[in-house]
């Protein structure tokens, strides 16, 4: 088992305090703070052989060629993909989604139809919304039950049974040969649910669909295999997963990849450019045009390696205990309430509500106490508006995170809920 507080020394950030008080970061989902092992792999390449890649043929920019493709090849490892021809660095999981949409909606056309999920972050709904509009391609979205999962139906003589297969789903009414792209969220970043993605891939496989997933709540938190989940496409952020801000991933499978045509144009993705034309560079440098984010690159190798060290898997158990605690406490509050399913099936977060209380100013008040949660819609006004609630507070777990910190953010938030219970009183 992880042991929070050892961790907890690589994260100099973790030692400040706020308002005088120790800072409880409790905003993960949003992004992870840094180990000094990424911030000084990073202040090291700067100091010592920054440079453009690909490029030159000086030491230094062989240099950072090498740790720029390096740092695919590790991803590649970490997800399962084949190899780093099915890597391509991005800007964040938005940028993932949008080349990734952007590039498969040239091959949709009137008629065919994309089917979402109610529980998606913006990022996975508008470069979608807008593909449907240049295509006339139609968007459907598979529901959420009252408990903040999808409504999938299973055949019956398996339902109930805890190692259901994919081939146990029947495909989705909402899927059918019209389906061109299946696009869903691997770990609902409000909800906390985590999806049956092996088998809603292997639903949409069957009607012949694409698919893309949103790991962005999931690589960071989870052992995620491409291979085993057999996507077409995953997309996330290294900023979410102790890496720097600024770069993010799209896998691939090669051979859609190589089908596919770049966002971008630019430097680097060519291998040829005459006055009217220009070929392709070979995967995944065709989708990396212009200098890329090498300084990211580097960092998001430490974090790879960091994770990887502690064991994914570790960080999953670890999470699941503290949502475990967090859930029992908060529902000792009688005037909170939690939304998303039960804390076995869901990721490392809890997003609630106080009664009478804007999530907003939940948030202030636990910010008054030095705890960092996220209160707000959490770029998913769709589902906000189907849960008929403005929003959300949120708090999300690391592998950094403690029992004490849950027990002070439960302490926090049931002298939040008592004010608010007198002053409610009084008014009455
Ligand atoms: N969610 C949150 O506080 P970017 O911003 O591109 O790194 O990630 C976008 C994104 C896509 N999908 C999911 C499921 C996400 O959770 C996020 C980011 C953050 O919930 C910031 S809005």
């Amino acid at each position: 088992m992880i042991n929070a507080k050892k961790i907890r020394e690589d994260f100099p950030i973790l030692k400040r305090k706020v308002y005088g008080k120790p800072l409880v970061y409790l905003d993960n989902a949003a992004t992870t703070q840094k180990p000094v092992q990424v911030i000084q792999a990073m202040n090291y390449y700067y100091e010592n052989y920054n440079s453009n890649v690909h490029r030159a043929v000086h030491k230094l920019s062989q240099e950072a060629t090498v740790e720029y493709d390096e740092a695919h090849e590790k991803v590649a490892k970490f997800i399962a993909a084949t190899g780093m021809e099915e890597v391509i660095f991005t800007k964040n999981t938005t940028e993932s989604l949008n080349l990734a949409a952007n590039s498969l909606s040239q091959q949709l056309k009137k008629g065919d139809e994309i089917v979402l999920t109610q529980m998606e972050h913006h990022s996975n709904i508008v470069p979608w919304q807008q593909a449907a509009k240049r295509t006339g391609a139609k968007l459907r979205f598979l529901e959420i039950d009252g408990n903040g999962e999808l409504k999938l139906q299973h055949n019956s003589a398996t339902s109930g049974m805890c190692n259901r297969t994919s081939s146990d789903l029947q495909l989705p009414q909402l899927m059918s040969k019209k389906t061109k792209i299946v696009a869903f969220t691997h770990v609902s970043n409000v909800l906390g649910t985590i999806n049956p993605a092996k088998e809603i891939i292997a639903a949409a496989k069957e009607a012949g669909a694409i698919t893309v997933l949103d790991a962005a709540q999931s690589v960071p938190h989870m052992p995620v295999d491409v291979k085993k989940l057999d996507c077409d496409f995953m997309a996330f952020s290294a900023h979410k997963m102790l890496g720097p801000t600024g770069i993010g991933v799209l896998y691939g499978k090669q051979e859609l990849l190589e089908k596919m045509e770049p966002l971008l144009y630019g430097g680097d993705m060519i291998s040829e450019v005459s006055f009217q034309d220009a070929k392709w560079n070979e995967l995944p440098w065709k989708f990396e045009a212009g200098t890329p984010n090498v300084a990211g690159a580097v960092g998001l190798t430490a974090a790879v390696d960091y994770l990887e060290g502690i064991g994914v898997e570790n960080i999953h158990e670890h999470e699941k205990m503290l949502t475990k605690m967090a859930m029992e406490k908060l529902r000792q509050i009688d005037e909170l309430t939690i939304y998303g399913p039960e804390a076995a099936r869901r990721g490392g977060l809890v997003s609630f509500n106080i009664n009478g209380i804007h999530p907003h100013d939940v948030s202030a008040m636990l910010d008054a106490e030095g705890i960092a949660v996220r209160g707000g819609h959490h770029c998913a006004m769709p589902l906000a508006k189907l849960l008929g609630i403005t929003g959300t507070a949120r708090a999300s777990f690391y592998l950094y995170n403690t029992q004490e910190e849950i027990e002070k953010l439960a302490e926090a938030l049931e002298t939040a809920a008592a004010k608010m219970k007198k002053m409610a009183a009084r008014t009455a």
